[in-house]
């Protein structure tokens, strides 16, 4: 069997998470991932399935699946590159050189970095990991669900996943795992920052749309255009898929309320997940019919993320609370 990368993570209960939701929360600890996020999962399947005879990867990141990427080609003894846009804390530079990656910085928003990601792929004969967009990221994603469900036991279906869309490769991975348990008639909460809102936007327009910019501090969050299929799953209601937004002030909220209550540090792009439960947003879904009431437990994908620590926290709360 081919060697994998990601770990078994964690279910616990949140007792304080619980209380305000008034259904049992549980949490999909994926921050404990060796390279703190979920992304290892998908990111580690598509290279054992690609990467296996290359002469290096290529990876385009807002930061977290770079460092999937970095430590996933550093396990293979392969070289890595990743592309991460200038919105890059200077941490997650610095994380990913001592995954042993080349970091390179190229443009603003991660859209541009894909593009020379692309182009490096192409010149140099590298493998090209995606960040989201790619059925082996959502097959390897998709896992979570399994083991979530194998922890839930029989008649451990929940009411609900809460989980932060990107690019949509989580929500496409997250999608399958609950074909594969038989779970499609449970309700996908997909929480996006405002300002990094690309799958809200293209259910709004009725088609895929590519924003602007990304004003959200959320960056790794900030892809401007959603994956097809993200958008088509949003179409297909099945599973249903809630698609709503927080402020940055909220989901930074949110990280700080996460510290305190469960004694975890994790990035914005999760923070706007969470900021779902301590925002009162569940509560809102069942006045408003959109949501059963009262909900089976409640399961939350605590995506993680590198691009975070104390320094960080403070310039976030210096832009965000002044
Ligand atoms: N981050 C991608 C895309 O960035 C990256 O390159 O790392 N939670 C965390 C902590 C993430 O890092 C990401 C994606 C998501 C959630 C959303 O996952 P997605 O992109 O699969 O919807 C631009």
């Amino acid at each position: 069997m081919a060697e994998r990368f990601h770990l078994n993570t964690p279910l616990l209960e949140s007792v304080s998470m619980s209380q305000k939701v008034g259904t049992t929360v549980y949490l999909k600890m994926e921050n404990s991932q060796p390279s703190g996020s979920f992304k290892i999962r998908g990111i580690g399947h598509l290279c054992q399935q690609l990467a296996t005879r290359s002469r290096g990867v290529v990876c385009s990141s807002g930061g977290n699946a770079g460092m999937a990427a970095a430590y996933v080609a550093r396990k293979m003894g392969l070289p890595a590159t990743i592309v991460v846009p200038s919105s890059t804390p200077q941490l997650v530079v610095r994380r990913l050189q001592d995954q042993g990656a080349a970091v390179r910085i190229v443009g603003k928003v991660w859209d541009e970095a894909n593009a020379e990601a692309l182009r490096l792929a192409e010149t140099e004969g590298l493998t090209f990991v995606p960040p989201f967009d790619h059925p082996l990221l959502w097959e390897g994603h998709a896992s979570l669900v399994a083991e979530a469900a194998a922890s839930l036991g029989p008649g451990g279906k929940p009411g609900a996943v809460l989980l932060s869309v990107g690019g949509g490769g989580l929500l496409c991975g997250v999608i399958q795992g609950l074909k594969d348990a038989g779970w499609t008639d449970v309700p996908v909460i997909a929480m996006e920052t405002v300002g990094a809102d690309c799958l809200n936007a293209a259910i709004k327009a009725g088609k895929v749309v590519t924003l602007h910019d990304i004003t959200s501090e959320a960056k790794c969050l900030g892809a401007k255009t959603v994956c097809q299929r993200a958008f088509e799953h949003s179409q297909s209601g099945e599973p249903t898929i809630i698609s709503e937004l927080v402020t940055d002030q909220e989901a930074l909220q949110a990280v700080l309320t996460f510290l305190d209550e469960e004694r975890v540090l994790v990035e914005m792009a999760c923070g706007a997940a969470l900021a779902a439960v301590y925002s009162g947003l569940i509560a809102r879904l069942q006045s408003q019919g959109r949501l059963p009431a009262p909900l089976r437990p409640l399961l939350v994908v605590v995506c993680g993320g590198s691009s975070i620590n104390m320094e960080q926290l403070s310039i976030l709360r210096q832009k965000l609370q002044a």
